[in-house]
């Protein structure tokens, strides 16, 4: 890993090799390419379309996939790989997401040997891109109301319905359209070149300003029975991608966190108020190690979430402790480290108020705080609040 705080709680030894290769590749990435041109994309809602294919030759699309052409990495690699994107911009981090643990992990789960070999390896290395259709506009928490209709016409399908908040539909090159048929919620792979689908970017977002979300227009979608993913059936489908990106979350906002913790702890110790540092001031002190504990804390979470992942043992209510804290914390550490900015934390020459702003969507997509919070109380008491 590498800074001061990284290593504070001895992290780096807990890890292998490959976990740390995997973490400098997506820091070198997130430092040398993103960095540089953040803040000028964020401002000009700029998504730098030729930054897909280096993170495809990096190995990071879909890098925890065990499928041909991906790179089979571990839970906790891809954790890593999340949290360095993150501490970068909330978008790239997204981005990898949606293609590697959205919309590949669909194919992956749920793809015929033939949807596999035709979508995988050209999305890995970053040449096609692919986009996860789940959300309507009527809202996304309760995906079992969907309006998105399929139904069968001779050997075809015949899609009708709208979705919204789909990050990067509108250069995608194939969409994972969930929508309801008569036999229940089935996932299909939709070529956006298909006549009848539209995506256009929702515009007026002051957050995830360099990524892309869209709205999405299926007007009968006609597509042949080969599109159905055959082995995804009812709303586990696209949960169990949905706990792939949720737990790439519980890394990557703590991302965002150490980024804003680095750039307070840099204020702290360099600004000089009433004659002495700011970090010297009680107060600053407590906010700053109270921010350090829980970012200490997430990461350990994540960890030990990860490992268990990698045995097969995750769960998604444990998942929902690592998404809601994680991201509360991260939210919390921001605001935090902007007070300790003062007023010219406020602006573009520091990332915090970047990360404020887009941890506000971190905080709603995958489930917003309410949803994870009520899947905990479902958990602790067996009664469901949902309904
Ligand atoms: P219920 O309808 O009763 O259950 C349906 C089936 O799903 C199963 N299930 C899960 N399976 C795997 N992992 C999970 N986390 C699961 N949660 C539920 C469930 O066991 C059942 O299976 P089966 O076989 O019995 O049919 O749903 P529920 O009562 O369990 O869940 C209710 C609730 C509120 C927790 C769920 O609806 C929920 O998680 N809502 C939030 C949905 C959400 O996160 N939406 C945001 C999606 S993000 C997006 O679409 C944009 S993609 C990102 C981008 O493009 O940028």
């Amino acid at each position: 890993m590498g800074t001061l705080l990284d290593d504070a709680f001895s992290i780096d030894p807990l890890l292998s090799d490959e976990e740390r290769d995997w973490a400098a590749k997506a820091r070198t990435f997130a430092t040398e390419r993103i960095l540089p041109v953040i803040e000028q994309d964020f401002e000009d809602k700029h998504f730098r379309r030729e930054f897909v294919g280096e993170l495809g030759a990096l190995g990071l699309l879909g890098m925890h996939l065990k499928d041909e052409g991906c790179a089979g990495a571990g839970a906790v690699s891809y954790g890593l790989a999340c949290l360095e994107l993150e501490a970068a911009d909330s978008g790239w981090r997204t981005f990898v997401s949606v293609q590697g643990s959205l919309a590949m992990s669909a194919i992956s789960k749920f793809g015929s040997d033939e949807q596999k070999r035709e979508w995988l390896p050209p999305m890995a290395r970053g040449e096609r891109i692919g986009c996860f259709a789940l959300t309507e506009p009527g809202g996304g928490s309760d995906p079992a109301a969907m309006l998105t209709f399929a139904h069968r016409d001779g050997d075809d399908w015949v899609i009708r319905g709208s979705k919204r908040w789909i990050g990067l539909a509108s250069i995608a090159d194939v969409a994972v359209v969930w929508a309801a048929t008569d036999d229940g919620v089935r996932g299909f792979l939709v070529p956006t070149s298909t006549p009848g689908f539209t995506a256009t970017p929702i515009e007026g977002k002051l957050s995830m300003r360099a990524s892309i979300q869209c709205d999405v227009v299926l007007d009968d979608v006609r597509v042949p029975s080969d599109a159905l993913l055959p082995g995804a059936r009812g709303l586990s489908g696209p949960f169990s991608c949905l706990n792939e990106a949720r737990y790439g979350i519980v890394w990557g906002a703590m991302g965002a966190a150490r980024s804003c913790l680095e750039a307070a702890l840099g204020r702290a110790t360099s600004r000089e108020v009433f004659g002495k540092p700011i970090g010297a001031n009680q107060l600053v002190q407590q906010k700053l190690a109270n921010m350090f504990v829980e970012y200490e804390k997430g990461v350990l979470l994540a960890l030990h979430l990860g490992r268990l992942k990698e045995r097969g043992a995750l769960t998604p209510t444990q998942i929902s402790v690592g998404k809601l804290n994680s991201v509360r914390e991260a939210l919390a550490i921001a605001s935090e480290a902007r007070s300790i900015l003062g007023g010219d934390g406020i602006t573009n020459e520091f990332p915090v108020m970047r990360h404020l702003a887009n941890l506000e969507s971190v905080r709603t997509y995958e489930g917003t705080d309410e949803i994870h919070t009520l899947v905990l109380g479902r958990a602790l008491t067996g009664l469901a609040a949902f309904a």
